[in-house]
């Protein structure tokens, strides 16, 4: 969508729905959330909202591999009242599964999402008891404008103003989702992340993004920086970052954040990089859990390794030791899986996209960010879409994990992943989805190797 976003028609069917909720003052309400950073904060923000509110209620993570319908099954009860409703955040736009699910249900339903809308839909012909609040479909960016976590606070807020106290955890979604400093914000995610920093309940610093290890040293900032990734030092030994450092007459054991602006300067034109910016701290957490880029992306990581351990730590004031075991150790992997990829492992490439099979090279858990990573470093040709995975043993499946550069959609406009991966399921079947810049799919073996020789048909 090229158009300006029609926030005026956004905000009044938003209003109408808020409305709805409060006026029905619902017994029980179950909440369904994405198992991301994002999508952790808006499940915490929801708990906030119905404690405050005194309802009861009941949380689900989904995580997209299995449909909505074989999903849904295991949560809805057989005993059905208009008394109670069902909340989906950051997850709920493939409308074509849900709504034929929905209308024979007397529960309300309400969506707060910001992926894209794949299927054809009339949204003046909704089920009555779904309130689908989705800026996308007003011609918001789901990516740039508007995080999940970032809608969730706004409809939170908007029907209990006291819940901006807990407006940090939309700042962890934004971090999680956006992938980019704080100076980068656009549309809703700016007015959001500009109120909470106005009303003092987050801390804007400006520095040197080292993003991943911005409480670290600077040694470690610059060995372990997965954005930028900095393919002079990422994975690099100690001594030889070490003596760069000294050579600037800079102490390696500095913090990152304390680094003076002179300091800053002095790395950036030695190390030929240029990546002053704005991040965001939480002040009421400690170390790793203060910065809210890291949080996120310890939150993403504990959502694949023990989504129990995600869902706790999101309350926690200093990280646990298990949790720190497994950031560092995901930290390591993934500079080393960043400077693997872009040193040696073998590509198949056409026209518009690149193939790369890393199973044995880099584990399954962490295809996804390795994906995510190399494309927002531009490890490859920007202008192709990256196709990353291989065979996942579980499901016996090709599971591929999908991305395109911010300089592709650009030039593409209204062909993002959401749309490819739903061009390929058209033809191959599979389960997918996802945003603009990234998604993910899973294939049957033959119909991955039919893909690769026609996929250009699909872009
Ligand atoms: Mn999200």
């Amino acid at each position: 969508m090229t158009h300006t976003p029609d926030k005026t028609k956004f905000l009044e069917d938003f209003n109408r729905a808020v409305d709805e909720f409060i006026d029905r003052s619902f017994a029980h309400i179950i909440i369904i959330s994405h198992n991301d950073a994002d999508g952790i904060s808006c499940l915490h923000i929801i708990q906030n909202l119905l404690y405050k509110m005194n309802i009861n209620y009941d949380y689900f993570i989904y995580n997209r591999s299995i449909s909505w319908e074989n999903y849904l099954q295991g949560i809805l009860s057989s005993r059905q009242t208009d008394k109670n409703a069902f909340i989906f955040t950051d997850v709920g736009s493939n409308l074509k599964e849900l709504i034929p699910i929905i209308k024979n249900r007397k529960e309300f339903f309400f969506i707060l999402d910001h992926h894209e809308v794949e299927d054809d839909i009339q949204f003046d012909e909704l089920p009555e008891n779904l309130f689908f609040i989705n800026p996308t479909i007003y011609g918001f960016d789901g990516l740039e404008h508007i995080a999940g976590a970032t809608l969730t606070y706004m409809f939170a807020k908007q029907v209990k103003p006291s819940i901006m106290k807990q407006g940090w955890l939309t700042v962890i979604g934004i971090a999680g989702d956006s992938l980019r400093p704080m100076d980068r914000l656009q549309s809703f995610n700016r007015e959001v992340y500009e109120e909470l920093v106005h009303e003092e309940l987050i801390e804007d610093k400006e520095g040197l993004i080292l993003f991943g290890s911005m409480h670290e040293s600077v040694k470690n900032g610059l060995k372990y920086s997965i954005l930028p990734f900095l393919s002079r030092f990422g994975g690099e030994s100690d001594q030889k970052i070490n003596s760069f450092l000294n050579t600037l007459q800079i102490d390696p054991r500095t913090k990152l954040v304390d680094l003076s602006e002179s300091e800053i300067q002095l790395i950036q034109n030695e190390a030929d990089i240029n990546s002053f910016g704005h991040y965001s701290l939480l002040p009421h957490k400690l170390g790793l859990l203060k910065f809210a880029f890291e949080h996120a992306l310890l939150l993403n990581i504990l959502c694949f390794k023990n989504i129990s351990a995600a869902i706790s730590i999101i309350q926690l004031k200093s990280i646990t030791r298990y949790a720190k075991n497994l950031y560092s150790e995901y930290i390591d992997n993934l500079s080393r899986n960043l400077r693997t990829l872009s040193n040696e492992i073998p590509h198949f490439e056409t026209k518009k996209a690149i193939f790369i099979e890393v199973k044995g090279k880099i584990p399954p858990s962490n295809w996804s960010d390795t994906a995510s990573f190399s494309t927002v470093n531009e490890l490859f040709d920007p202008s192709k879409i990256l196709f990353l995975g291989g065979l996942e043993i579980k499901s016996g499946t090709i599971k591929l994990s999908v991305r395109c550069s911010r300089k592709y959609l650009e030039k593409n406009k209204t062909n993002g992943i959401n749309k490819i991966i739903s061009n390929i399921k058209r033809e191959f079947g599979g389960v997918g989805g996802g945003h603009k810049l990234a998604g993910g799919i899973r294939l049957s073996k033959p119909s991955y190797n039919l893909l690769k020789n026609r996929i250009d048909e699909f872009i």
